[in-house]
C-alpha cells in the first residue's frame, strides 16, 4: 500500500510540481482512455476554472455541455448540501418525495406527458432504443426481432456495446465486437437517404439524430432538416428520436436545438418553430455537471409499452438525482441562459469571421449558440490544434481539439458579454502565434 504520509507516492514519482503528481498517478495507476491537456483542476466557480498551481482559466469545455449552468452554481450546492442530509437514495422499490415533482415539472416544460429517469447519456439513449422497439412490436405490430433503427453516419451517441454498435468511427467500435444488429446508416442533413429508407424497409420503427453532431464537429443541418425529418417521420409512422443530450437545455440558444424560435421563457410545444420529436433523450446539463442523471421524455402511447420489471436502474429517479434535474432546469429558464446562448454566440461568431477574413490558420467558424467549433487549416492528423489548445491553456482558456483540426469552443452558459470578449482576444491572439509569417 502507498502511504502518502510517509512521503512515498512522492517519492515513487519524484515530483517536479503539483502538476506533475497528479498526472503520474492517473498515467500508472489509471486506465489510458483519455488524452487530456496537461492540466490539473481543483476549483470551479462560474466560467472559471483554478488548476492546483492556482492559475485560473475561462472553461470553453464546460465539460462536453454539461456545466451550462457554470461551475458549482450556488443555487445548486446548496441543493446539493440540503438533500445530502435529508435523503439520497431510495431505490425505486419505494416512492420518493422528489421524484414525482420533478417529473411533472420537467414533463410539462418540454411538453411530453412522461418522463422516464436514467442516469448516464448513454444509458438514455439506450433507452429510447428500447422504447422504439418495443412501440414497433407492440403497436406498430413488425414481426418479432425484425425492428431496425436508422441512425446517421458520424453519429456520437455514448460508449456502451449496443451504442457503439451503430457508430462508424473505428476507434470506438472495433474489437468490441460481436454488435448489436438493427441499425441503417444514413448521412446526417440527407433527407432524400432518410426517405428512401424508410420506403425501402417496412420495419424501421426508429430514426435516432443529433440536432446538431456534436462530436463530428458541430455540424449544423440545414434549417429546415429537422422539420423534414419530422414530417417523413410522420408520414411513415415511424418514431423521431432526438439526442439533445449536447445540443439541449440552453447550448444551442433555445431550450432545445430542436426549438429554432424560442423564447425560452415559454414552453416549447407553443412555438410555432419547434420540432417536436417522438422521443427526446437529456442528460449532461440537466444535472448542471454535479450529478449523472439523464431523462427519456416521450407521451404516453409510448411509454405505456414499458411495465414493470422491463427496465430500470439501481440510481434512476433518486431523490437526489431528481431535486438536483429540476433545480438545474429551474436555473437555466430563470437565469435565461438559452437567451444569452443566443446572443453571445452571435458576437462569438460575428468575431471569429472577422478575424477568418484575413486567417491562413482558420478556415471556418461552425455552431449555434455557444457551441461552436473553428476549423483549423492542417491535416486531421497534424498536432496543430493540439499545439494551439496548449497554448490557449496558457492564456488562460481551457478548450479541447476534436477530430484532429477541429477545436472546439462551449463555455458555460452563464458567460457575460465582457467575458466573452475578453476571450475572443485571447483566442484571436493566440491562433496569431500560429499564423505563417
Ligand atoms: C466521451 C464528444 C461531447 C453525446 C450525445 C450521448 C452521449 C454524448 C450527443 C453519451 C456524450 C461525450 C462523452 C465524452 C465525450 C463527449 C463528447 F466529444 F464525444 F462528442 F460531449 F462532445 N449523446 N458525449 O454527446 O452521454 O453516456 O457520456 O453521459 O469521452 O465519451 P454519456
Amino acid at each position: 500500500m502507498l502511504n502518502k504520509k510517509n512521503g512515498d507516492i512522492e517519492k515513487l514519482f519524484e515530483i517536479e510540481n503539483l502538476n506533475n503528481y497528479h498526472l503520474n498517478l492517473e498515467k500508472k495507476f489509471g486506465a489510458n482512455d483519455y488524452h487530456p491537456l496537461p492540466v490539473v483542476l481543483k476549483k470551479g466557480e462560474g466560467v472559471f476554472l483554478w488548476d492546483v498551481n492556482e492559475k485560473k482559466y475561462y472553461d470553453f469545455l464546460s465539460a462536453y455541455s454539461a456545466v451550462n449552468q457554470g461551475h458549482c452554481h450556488p443555487k445548486l450546492v446548496n441543493l446539493i448540501k440540503n438533500q445530502a442530509e435529508t435523503l439520497t437514495l431510495t431505490s425505486r422499490a419505494f416512492h420518493n418525495n422528489k421524484l414525482g415533482e420533478y417529473m411533472a415539472y420537467a414533463s410539462k416544460l418540454f411538453g411530453f406527458d412522461q418522463l422516464l429517469p436514467m442516469n448516464t447519456g448513454a444509458e438514455g439513449v439506450e433507452t429510447s432504443i428500447k422504447l422504439s422497439r418495443k412501440w414497433g412490436y407492440l403497436k406498430k405490430k413488425i414481426e418479432h426481432n425484425k425492428a431496425k433503427i436508422v441512425v446517421c453516419n458520424n453519429n456520437f451517441h455514448g460508449r456502451t456495446t449496443t451504442v457503439i454498435s451503430f457508430s462508424t468511427d473505428s476507434g470506438s467500435k472495433d474489437f468490441f465486437g460481436p454488435h448489436t444488429p438493427g441499425f441503417i446508416h444514413i448521412p446526417h442533413n440527407d433527407i432524400d437517404a432518410l426517405e428512401n429508407e424508410f420506403n425501402n424497409d417496412k420495419n424501421i420503427v426508429s430514426f435516432l439524430v443529433e440536432p446538431i453532431q456534436g462530436e463530428a464537429g458541430v455540424n449544423v443541418p440545414d434549417s429546415d432538416y429537422l422539420k423534414k425529418v419530422r414530417e417523413l417521420c410522420t408520414k411513415f409512422n415511424v418514431l423521431m428520436i432526438s439526442d439533445e443530450i449536447q445540443t439541449g437545455l440552453g447550448r444551442t440558444g433555445s431550450l432545445l436545438a430542436s426549438c429554432g424560435n424560442c423564447s425560452c421563457n415559454s414552453y416549447c410545444e407553443q412555438q410555432n418553430s419547434y420540432v417536436r420529436p417522438d422521443i427526446l433523450i437529456l442528460a449532461k446539463a440537466l444535472s448542471g455537471g454535479t450529478y449523472p442523471i439523464s431523462a427519456v421524455l416521450c407521451d404516453s402511447a409510448i411509454m405505456e409499452v414499458i411495465q414493470p420489471g422491463q427496465h430500470g436502474s439501481t440510481f434512476g429517479g433518486n431523490p437526489f438525482a431528481a431535486s438536483i434535474a429540476k433545480k438545474a432546469l429551474e436555473i437555466i429558464i430563470e437565469e435565461n441562459l438559452a437567451q444569452n446562448a443566443r446572443k453571445l454566440g452571435e458576437i462569438f461568431r460575428y468575431s471569429m469571421s472577422e478575424y477568418i477574413k484575413t486567417s491562413k490558420i482558420i478556415t471556418k467558424i461552425r455552431g449555434k449558440g455557444l457551441l461552436n467549433a473553428i476549423v483549423i487549416n492542417d491535416s486531421p492528423d497534424s498536432e496543430t490544434a493540439w499545439n494551439i489548445c496548449l497554448r490557449l491553456k496558457d492564456n488562460g482558456l481551457l478548450a479541447k481539439p476534436t477530430h484532429g483540426n477541429i477545436i472546439r469552443f462551449a463555455p458555460p452558459l452563464v458567460i457575460t458579454k465582457d467575458q466573452l470578449i475578453d476571450c475572443i482576444n485571447i483566442i484571436i491572439l493566440t491562433i496569431k502565434e500560429f499564423e505563417p509569417k
